[in-house]
């Protein structure tokens, strides 16, 4: 059984916004058991965990002799070996991983450099103007995505690690004005929100959050 790291004590509260929820929904999606070793802030900085993982994050997999970090290499080395997230056919697997790369290297990037912008910029007087050239950056993004996606239910039509990881991405911004902009967008992250296995995951990340506080 693999195990994976999270947080022990979530930011987040539990919504499932830390990168752990996005390794648990795949193992969910292709129906593996898993372990979860969860850390503290130091811990996650000390030579046990650096070893695992060279940035002190969360989260990590191990299983056997293979020790991985990444969510994104942890959700492939997922979905290359348990079918369920990538099509049989070379092609289309193949267009199943660009979405993956798409998700984190293309439409992420300035949704991270918004949250960056909002939390650690306050005392700079061009914060605004930031914000707003970020989110605009942001707008077009989505636009393409949108276009991309047309009047299917998944990005490549049947579900995918590429829809797994681009639904993570967009449910970052979820609570902003930007994706109600995009109906269809919205819509999708729903979609993914609703699979049985994101529910699942979304639970067992919650419970930690609940164990740790008495709070639901
Ligand atoms: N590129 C790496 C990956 O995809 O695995 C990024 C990993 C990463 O950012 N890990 C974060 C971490 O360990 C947790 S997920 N941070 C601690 C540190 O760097 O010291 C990012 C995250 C954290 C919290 C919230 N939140 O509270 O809403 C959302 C996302």
């Amino acid at each position: 059984m693999p195990t994976i790291t999270a947080f022990a004590s979530s930011p987040d509260r539990g919504r499932g916004m830390a990168r752990d929820m996005t390794v648990r929904w795949a193992l969910e999606e292709v129906g593996l058991s898993y372990d979860v070793r969860l850390l503290g802030f130091a811990e996650m900085k000390e030579p046990d965990h650096l070893a695992l993982q060279p940035f002190g994050q969360i989260p990590t997999f191990e299983e056997g002799d293979l020790r991985i970090f990444e969510s994104g290499a942890i959700v492939l080395e997922i979905a290359g070996k348990h079918a369920g997230l990538l099509p049989a056919d070379g092609a289309r697997r193949a267009r199943a991983i660009a979405w993956m790369f798409a998700a984190h290297a293309t439409v992420e990037p300035p949704i991270t450099e918004l949250e960056s912008a909002r939390f650690l910029e306050n005392e700079c007087h061009w914060q605004s103007e930031h914000v707003a050239m970020v989110e605009d950056r942001i707008a077009t993004r989505l636009e393409q995505l949108s276009g991309a996606l047309g009047a299917r239910d998944w990005l490549e039509g049947e579900f995918t690690s590429g829809d797994l990881l681009m639904v993570q991405v967009l449910r970052r911004i979820a609570e902003t004005p930007l994706l109600g902009r995009f109906p269809d967008l919205a819509s999708y992250v729903a979609r993914g929100e609703s699979r049985p296995a994101f529910r699942r995951a979304y639970e067992a990340q919650a419970e930690v959050f609940r164990q740790l506080t008495g709070q639901d």
